[in-house]
């Protein structure tokens, strides 16, 4: 499979899987389309999956550009696990949302039924 760089994860394209590839899947989590560069595993969806990737090839460095960027593991007020927690959180409230939603959907449904008796 041929990829832009030699390791899944580098989503900003500077050579190095670090912090700010996990950060940008974390701002962009849940968004949808064809060309996301976010979207790592192309399944058309920014998720926890594409953070996966992050992770795991986390700090590497692109054996074709070895004199390249130094990953950079944590900043002041980030961490990998942080986002990580971040975006776990994000994906249970956006089911409760949707569960929600659709609850009320439901209602409403049911109230406009009501009404034309
Ligand atoms: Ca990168
Ligand atoms: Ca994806």
């Amino acid at each position: 499979m041929y990829t832009d760089t030699a390791v899944a994860g580098d989503v900003n394209g500077d050579h190095v899987i670090d912090i700010y590839d996990a950060k940008l899947i974390v701002n962009n989590a849940g968004i949808s389309g064809d060309r996301l560069k976010e979207d790592l595993n192309k399944d058309g969806v920014v998720d926890i999956i594409d953070f996966n990737f992050v992770e795991k090839n986390f700090i590497s460095i692109n054996p074709y550009f070895p004199i390249s960027n130094k990953p950079v593991e944590k900043t002041k007020n980030l961490t990998l696990e942080e986002l990580k927690k971040t975006l776990i959180d994000y994906s249970c409230t956006s089911e409760l949302f949707q569960h929600r939603n659709s609850l009320r959907n439901n209602f409403r449904y049911v109230y406009m039924i009501r009404l034309n008796i």
